[in-house]
């Protein structure tokens, strides 16, 4: 059996983490190394899915239900405009393997960030 990643693990209340929201099978938290002034991470309450291309052909109703929690965390925390970042793969620089969108917002003109 492997362990649960770090966001289940949140989810579950072992580490601290403030969940912001939270839909029938997806929550948000604040990412832990603030990007942009608004930074939020959107995940599924299950981690069956690595990253989002085994989302998106596994389940895209959840995939939805994620862009959807972010676009109401945007129009909660910011004008409602945001960029949503999956990373794929560790040389794309995905450290967690259970699936997660990056929700940036407020984003200082020309200071986007490449991570
Ligand atoms: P990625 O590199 O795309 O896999 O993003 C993982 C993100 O998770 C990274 O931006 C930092 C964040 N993160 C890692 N550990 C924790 C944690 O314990 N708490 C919170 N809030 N965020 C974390």
């Amino acid at each position: 059996m492997t362990d649960a990643s770090i966001f289940t693990r949140i989810y579950r209340g072992e580490i601290p983490g403030d969940i912001v929201a939270e839909t029938e099978r997806v929550f948000a938290i604040r990412d832990i190394d603030p990007q942009a002034p608004v930074h939020l991470l959107v995940i599924p309450k299950d981690e069956t899915y690595r990253d989002v291309t085994e989302l998106a052909s596994g389940d895209p109703a959840l995939l939805a239900e994620m862009v959807s929690l972010a676009k109401r965390l945007a129009d909660e925390e910011a004008n409602g405009e945001y960029r949503l970042i999956f990373n794929n793969g560790a040389s794309a620089a995905q450290s967690v393997f259970h699936v997660h969108a990056h929700v940036l917002a407020n984003i200082e003109e020309n200071k986007l960030v490449g991570f």
